[in-house]
C-alpha cells in the first residue's frame, strides 16, 4: 500500500542537516510509518555547497533563499537545521505559511525569540517539534518509563553534565561552519544554550519543572580570530557553565557543561537518585542503562548495567537482534518515526516548541544568575 508523502524542506546543510537527512531516508526501512518522507528541497546560502548536499542526500532541488522554500506549495514541513540566529525568523514565517515546523535546539537565541516562536506556531495551529534527540536514546527513554512507573519513589537528586574539549586552544577561530557556536550574536549563548540545553530538556522530561537556579559561568579565552574578517573579536559566549537547581518536586540538582574538559568529547551523563531506586546514563556508553533498586534481594543488591538491545526495550524491536547495539544517528530516526506517527494521529509527541520554551526559561535564568550572583526563579 502506498503511503501518503510528507514533503520535506530542510534549511541548513551542516552536521545537523546530515543527521536529519539520514533520518528521513532511513526511517521507513525500519519503522512501519504512516507517511513517506520525500526530500523535496534543501536550502543554504552557498549555492555550490547546497547543490552538492542535495545531490549527495537525494534532495530533488536546492534553494539559496529560505523565503522561497517557505513559499513553496509543494512542501509540507520546514525543518530548520541552520545556525541559531536564523531559527526564529524562519520558524515564524513557516508557521504563518501553515507548514509543520521542526527546529534544531535551542529554540531561539534567547527567551524573547523563543516566546515569539511558540506564539507563532500556536497561533497558526501548526504541528511543531524541537530536535532534543537524546530523549530518544533507547536507554534514556527506558529511564523515562521507569520514572513514570514510580519505581524511584520520591526523587532527592538529579545530576547532569556535558563535557567537551574542542575549544581549549586559543587558536580555534570563531564564525563559519560549526564555529558560529563561538559567536554569541549567532549562537545566543555558549555551552548553556548548546550543551546544558540538552541536559535541561532531559531533566525536565524525567523529573519535572525546574523552579530556581544559581549559576556561575566563565569565558576562558577572551578573544578569537573571526574566519569571516581575519580580525580578532571579543568572545562573548560562556565557555563553561555550572549551576545548582531546585525542581518543583523538591529535589536538588547540579548541572555542569564546558568545552575545556581535556579528554572529554561529548561526555553527557545524567543520574537520578530516588528513595527506592537510582538511574544513571552516559552518552559515551549510550546503549547501557545503570539501575539500582533497593528492593532487590540484599545478597544480590547492586547496580545493574542493562544492555539496551532487547525487543522489550524502547525502539529496539525495530533494529537488529538482541545483543547488537545502535548509536547516535538512530536517535534522529526515532524522532522522525515519532513525528510521522504523531502527525497521523494528530497527537504530536514532544518536545514541542512550548516544551522547549521551558528549557529556554531555565537557560535564561542560569545566564541571569551568573550575571547577578543571585538565585533566579525560572520563567518561560
Ligand atoms: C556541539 O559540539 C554539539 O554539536 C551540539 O551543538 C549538539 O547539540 C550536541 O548534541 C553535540 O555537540
Amino acid at each position: 500500500m502506498s503511503k501518503k508523502p510528507l514533503r520535506i524542506g530542510l534549511v541548513g546543510y551542516g552536521f545537523m542537516g546530515r543527521t536529519h537527512s539520514n533520518a528521513y531516508r532511513q526511517v521507513d526501512h525500519f519503522f512501519d510509518v504512516p507517511y513517506q518522507p520525500e526530500l523535496k528541497a534543501v536550502c543554504g546560502r552557498d549555492r555550490a555547497k547546497v547543490a552538492a548536499f542535495a545531490e549527495r542526500w537525494g534532495y530533488e532541488s536546492a534553494e539559496t533563499d529560505w523565503h522561497k522554500l517557505v513559499d513553496r506549495k509543494d512542501i509540507d514541513v520546514i525543518d530548520i537545521a541552520s545556525p541559531n540566529d536564523t531559527h526564529a525568523e524562519i520558524a515564524i514565517a513557516a508557521a504563518q505559511a501553515g507548514k509543520t515546523v521542526l527546529c534544531e535546539k535551542p529554540l531561539g537565541r534567547n527567551l524573547q525569540e523563543s516566546r515569539a516562536m511558540v506564539e507563532a506556531a500556536e497561533r497558526a495551529g501548526v504541528a511543531n517539534m524541537v530536535w532534543y534527540n537524546y530523549r530518544r536514546v533507547p536507554a534514556v527513554t527506558l529511564a523515562k518509563q521507569l520514572v513514570e512507573e514510580g519505581r524511584c519513589g520520591r526523587v532527592f537528586h538529579y545530576r547532569a553534565k556535558f563535557l567537551q574539549d574542542w575549544t581549549i586552544s586559543a587558536k580555534v577561530p570563531m564564525d563559519g561552519q560549526g564555529l558560529w557556536r563561538l559567536n554569541a550574536d549567532v549562537a545566543g549563548s555558549g555551552v548553556t544554550g548548546d550543551l546544558l540545553a540538552h541536559c535541561i530538556d532531559t531533566a525536565i522530561w524525567l523529573n519535572g519543572p525546574i523552579s530556581e537556579v544559581t549559576a556561575a559561568t566563565e569565558t576562558f579565552v577572551k578573544e578569537r580570530e573571526s574566519t569571516l574578517t581575519g580580525e580578532k573579536r571579543e568572545v562573548k559566549i560562556d565557555d563553561a557553565s555550572a549551576f545548582l537547581a531546585r525542581f518543583a518536586n523538591g529535589s536538588l540538582a547540579t548541572f555542569e557543561a564546558t568545552r575545556y574538559a581535556l579528554g572529554h568529547k561529548a561526555l553527557y551523563t545524567l543520574e537520578l537518585n530516588g528513595e527506592n531506586a537510582s538511574i544513571a546514563w552516559d552518552l559515551h556508553d549510550l546503549h547501557r542503562l545503570q539501575y539500582f533498586e533497593y528492593s532487590d534481594d540484599g545478597r544480590l543488591r547492586g547496580w545493574r548495567s542493562i544492555h539496551i538491545t532487547e525487543g522489550e526495550h524502547p525502539y529496539m524491536k525495530q533494529w537488529w537482534v538482541p545483543g547488537l547495539q545502535i548509536g547516535y544517528e538512530h536517535t534522529f530516526i526515532h524522532q522522525v518515526a515519532d513525528l510521522l506517527q504523531g502527525l497521523a494521529e494528530n497527537k504530536m509527541r514532544g518536545p514541542s516548541f512550548r516544551d522547549a520554551l521551558a528549557t529556554e526559561g531555565v537557560v535564561d535564568a542560569v545566564l541571569e544568575s551568573a550575571r547577578t550572583g543571585q538565585w533566579v526563579k525560572c520563567k518561560a
